[in-house]
């Protein structure tokens, strides 16, 4: 299936950082030729980011899913390739945590993971290519980043819409990055991010 429709996401500032890196990339992103994508930027809450995100593919019907997020320390750019059925025991921007008695899944009885159906060879191979510093993932974590893949996966898996999806965490950008972290600059963060709508 041609990927004409991209629905492309990234989060609100959240935690000690003031800025998100994965909102300036993604607002500085250009959309792969031929294609349309739509950027919408997520809240870091445990109910509002599912619920904008399944209305936004509910509404666009994108042909494929992107999802960034901003993983402040990261060195490199991480290829998500699993979203796990858990809400850690972490407050949001509301200041609520997910349940009031520690960790939750995501979905009680639902399976326990899923695997990012994005073309994840490609995309990092074309990453390495650019010479951009990079890696496989094999954990999202447990916060809201990781929810919204599980979310993302579950309903395409579920409808059999064959719509990929997958994540992308970024490290802070050279100019957000707080005291003593690892950091990229933001040209080559918002390259990365175009690669990987280039060859999901
Ligand atoms: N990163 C967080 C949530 C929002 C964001 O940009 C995460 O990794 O879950």
């Amino acid at each position: 299936m041609a990927v004409k429709k991209i629905l492309v996401t990234c989060f609100e500032p959240f935690g000690q950082n003031a800025v998100n890196t994965s909102r300036e990339a993604v607002m500085r992103m250009r959309a792969p030729q031929g294609t349309t994508v739509k950027k919408v930027c997520l809240p870091v809450t445990w109910d509002g980011a599912p619920k904008a995100l399944v209305s936004e593919i509910d509404s666009f019907g994108p042909d494929a899913i992107l999802m960034t997020g901003l993983a402040s320390g990261a060195e490199f750019i991480r290829v998500e390739r699993v979203a796990i059925n858990i809400c850690g025991q972490i407050k949001d921007n509301d200041g609520k945590f997910p349940s009031e008695n520690g960790e939750r899944p995501i979905v009680s009885g639902g399976e326990n993971a899923y695997f990012s159906s994005f073309d994840h060879k490609k995309i990092l191979a074309a990453l390495k290519n650019e010479g951009i510093r990079s890696a496989y993932s094999f954990s999202a974590g447990t916060y809201i980043c990781n929810l919204i893949l599980y979310i993302a996966l579950k309903k395409t898996v579920e409808d059999g819409s064959g719509v990929k999806a997958g994540f992308i965490h970024v490290p802070d950008a050279d100019e957000f990055a707080l005291e003593g972290r690892a950091s990229m600059a933001l040209d080559t963060i918002t390259r990365a991010v175009e690669i990987a709508a280039e060859n999901i």
